[in-house]
């Protein structure tokens, strides 16, 4: 299909229907006109949503045109013998799918057949327990999704820190918030007790109005740091460094909590005598900050009354980032900011298990139960297996090796790290499958590619912004337009699937397998069944406060014993280990001091969701590369100007890239962001495509040795003009 052949706007039916966006996870309610051609024209922002606020992103605005692009995948392609994709039936293509899986499971075990996850499915309230009830059915373990590159610490640290039951303080009336490198403005996520995307400027001006102190660890001069009281524009890679340093002052001061401390935190001495070598001074040399706002960080904090320290992907993605989080965490801990009895808890987690919530601590539980990798002592956990360890899964002969690959919604190929070492392994698959409406580096490089429907096309309900909202919220949406073409749900892949191999495919409310022809509403019946809020009263409910389902806190149980270890060996010893470095680069095989005197940090654009974005047009006329943004002064040291090209090369790879200047940026930085270029391995098309950072990201050279995280942020790097440029 050409650019001609869309049809033109046919305004004179125009119907408006309500929805939410799901290009990212915020889920901002919507009003959609739609023509009489079915075709989206325009959205908008819904004013009169009572959280919202009619808030959306140029993202969610460019929605018509995501819906109706030239581009668009609208079928299902097959990879002929000549290499070339041709169009097939979705159910033939299934057909042949359910076969070649089922000759795979034969000859190799069920664990032989995965599944990916990545952002696009986790927007689809369906795609990810479709995806798990499908492994559940053929018995796999090799259930992967993005959350294992993404923020993997925040799932294995309770296991290790413990946790509270009822949850940290909330946003909505904390005094104080200290944000530790994530940047909602732009993003959309909130951590633990943080600002999350609902509305983000709006809420956090009010916040600023009643008071509420920010303080935010940074590289860069982010659009949150420009509310905050306190901006600590720290070295990349040195948070644990920095937390350390917090909570030294804060104990050596006697500025914690010590009522709280002594019925619910253990280990204390311990945590105290592993910081003290982190004196103001000391941490303000490492981290390049002034050891004064160091320490006025920390009494601010300590001040408060209600408000959580939280981390976001910056922190969760450099060296000793599982450290970095307990220290979060156990900063949280010995300042008691969690909810006591009586609190009302933010969100009201509605579609999720009515669970206690009692104002107690939760013990913490060895995290590493999931299934064995086969390589480095890595383990699953929470039912999923490590992303960082999938490449060699499938490369590794033997049993257990990976030979099918399911990929809903992600995009791998740029956007998993080691892009060498991902590339090898999605061509030696036996069968890769993509489910993606763009024709991505990884769709690039499989046997077949299926269309899906995508969000204005389905029904859905806000499962992931469900836990994070400010207020006990629900809304759902029905399908607002129909689909053109053979594009399938993601459900109806994993479905179709299951019932052609014949196996189950539990689901909390039962087996989807045994109903034929389900609807998206009996899918999203069958995935929350056991929802606080029967589906169906969500279902009357769209866009609503429900003030009497608060989670109110319970009083807690007299006989429990639990506490939160913030002197725990395991992460003592990590401590230690950041005590005798200089930075915590050195944990980086092959990193050599001098050699790579700037660090890489990720980031987020706001005109793109990861390699999403750039197809369209109003999006590509924010910038067709992910420019690599350094101070002036760098630049200026280097004889670089902005747009020349330059290469940046790590311990493990190099890749060119376009320069800019960014005053926001710290000096000594490369603020860069991720998943965009191809699969090519080459750069000559940076300036059109943008450039995957993961070349320069390896998973065994540099990772958390049990959440198995790549280093992704705080890469160290040099940097030089570019030989394309010369050439
Ligand atoms: N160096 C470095 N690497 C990183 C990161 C970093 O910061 N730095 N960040 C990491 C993080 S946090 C993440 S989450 C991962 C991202 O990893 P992925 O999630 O694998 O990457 P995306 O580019 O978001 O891929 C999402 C795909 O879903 C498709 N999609 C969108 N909507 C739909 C839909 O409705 N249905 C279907 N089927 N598909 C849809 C899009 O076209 C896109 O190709 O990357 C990680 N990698
Ligand atoms: N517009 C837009 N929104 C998105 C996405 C997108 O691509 N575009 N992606 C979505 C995804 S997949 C995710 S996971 C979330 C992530 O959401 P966030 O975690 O908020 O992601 P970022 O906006 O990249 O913010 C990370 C911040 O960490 C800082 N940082 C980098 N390294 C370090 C470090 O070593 N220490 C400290 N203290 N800070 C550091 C960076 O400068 C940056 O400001 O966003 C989601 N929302
Ligand atoms: S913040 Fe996310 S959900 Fe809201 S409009 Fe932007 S892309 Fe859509
Ligand atoms: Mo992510």
């Amino acid at each position: 299909m050409t650019t001609e052949d869309v049809p033109t706007a046919d305004n004179t039916e125009l119907d408006t229907k309500h929805s939410f966006c799901r290009v990212c996870h915020a889920a901002c309610p919507i009003e959609v006109d739609i023509d009489g051609n079915d075709h989206v024209v325009e959205i908008r922002g819904v004013k009169d949503d009572p959280l919202f606020e009619g808030y959306t992103c140029i993202k969610g605005r460019q929605l018509p045109d995501q819906m109706h692009h030239p581009d668009r995948l609208r079928a299902t392609y097959r990879r002929a013998a000549d290499g070339h994709l041709e169009e097939v039936a979705s159910a033939d293509a299934l057909d042949e799918i359910a076969t070649k899986l089922a000759v795979i499971i034969e000859e190799h075990g069920p664990g032989a057949v995965a599944s990916y996850t990545g952002t696009g499915g986790y927007q689809n309230s369906a795609a990810l327990e479709s995806a798990r009830g499908f492994h559940k059915g053929i018995g796999s373990r090799s259930l992967y999704t993005s959350v294992t590159i993404d923020q993997p610490a925040k799932g294995v640290v309770p296991g290790i820190t413990g946790w509270w039951e009822a949850g940290f303080h909330n946003f909505r009336d904390a005094d104080v918030s200290m944000a530790i490198g994530y940047n909602p403005m732009v993003s959309s996520y909130g951590a633990v007790g943080g600002l999350q995307g609902t509305n983000p400027f709006m809420v956090m001006r009010r916040a600023k109005e009643r008071g509420m102190k920010l303080i935010v660890v940074d590289p860069r001069k982010t659009e949150l740091s420009t509310f905050a009281d306190i901006h600590l524009q720290v070295k990349p890679g040195e948070d644990p460094a920095l937390i350390s340093g917090l909570i030294n002052v804060i104990l050596s001061e006697g500025l914690h909590d010590q009522e709280f401390c002594d019925q619910w935190v253990n280990g204390l001495g311990e945590l105290m005598a592993e910081v003290a070598p982190f004196t103001p001074e000391y941490v303000a040399e490492r981290c390049q900050i002034d050891a004064d706002d160091l320490v006025a960080a920390a009494r601010m904090f300590a001040a408060g009354t209600r408000g959580t320290a939280g981390t976001g992907t910056g922190p969760n993605m450099a060296p000793n980032s599982l450290l970095t989080e307990h220290l979060a965490i156990s900063l949280n801990a010995i300042c008691g900011r969690v909810n006591r009895e009586g609190d009302h808890l933010e969100s009201g987690a509605l579609l999720y298990p009515d669970t206690p919530k009692r104002a107690q601590a939760i013990a913490p539980v060895d995290p590493r139960t999931g299934p064995p990798h086969r390589f480095r002592n890595l383990r699953g956990y929470r039912g999923e297996m490590l992303c960082t360890a999938l490449a060699e899964e499938i490369l590794e002969p033997g049993e257990g090796q990976v030979r099918a690959l399911i990929c809903s919604g992600g995009n791998p190929a740029v956007a998993f790290p080691d892009q060498a070492l991902t590339m090898e392994a999605l061509r030696d698959l036996e069968l890769l499958v993509v489910v993606d409406h763009r024709m991505t580096a990884t769709a690039a490089e499989a046997d077949y590619v299926i269309a899906p429907t995508l969000s204005l096309e389905r029904a859905d309900v806000p499962h992931l912004m469900d836990r994070w909202l400010t207020q006990p919220y629900t809304n759902y949406t029905d399908a607002v337009i129909e689909p053109e073409g053979d594009v399938l749900n993601e459900w109806q892949v994993f479905h179709g699937l299951s019932r052609r191999l014949g196996t189950p495919m539990p689901l909390a409310g039962g087996d989807l397998a045994e109903i034929e022809t389900p609807t998206d509403h009996d899918v999203i019946d069958h995935i929350y069944a056991l929802a606080r809020m029967p589906l169906d009263e969500v279902r009357a409910h769209r866009r609503e406060v429900h003030p009497d389902k608060s989670l109110i806190t319970q009083a807690a149980d007299p006989k429990c014993t639990a506490k939160f270890e913030v002197g725990t060996e395991i992460m003592m010893t990590k401590l230690a280990a950041v005590a005798t470095q200089q930075t915590g680069s050195e944990l980086i095989e092959g990193y050599v001091d001098g050699e790579f005197p700037f660090r890489l940090v990720s980031r987020r654009l706001k005109a793109s969701l990861n390699s999403l974005g750039p197809e369209l047009p109003g999006l590509a006329r924010k910038g067709t590369t992910n420019a690599a943004y350094m101070n002036p002064a760098d630049l200026t040291a280097l004889g670089l100007e902005s747009g020349d090209l330059i290469d940046i090369s790590s311990t493990v790879g190099t890749i060119t890239g376009v320069c800019e200047a960014a005053p926001d940026v710290k000096q000594g930085v490369i603020s860069m962001a991720h998943s965009w270029g191809d699969g090519s391995l080459e750069d000559d098309k940076v300036r059109d495509i943008g450039v995957p950072t993961s070349r320069l990201t390896s998973t065994t050279a540099a990772y958390d040795d049990i959440t198995g995280m790549a280093v992704l942020s705080a890469i160290p790097v040099n940097v030089r003009a570019s030989e394309l440029q010369t050439a």
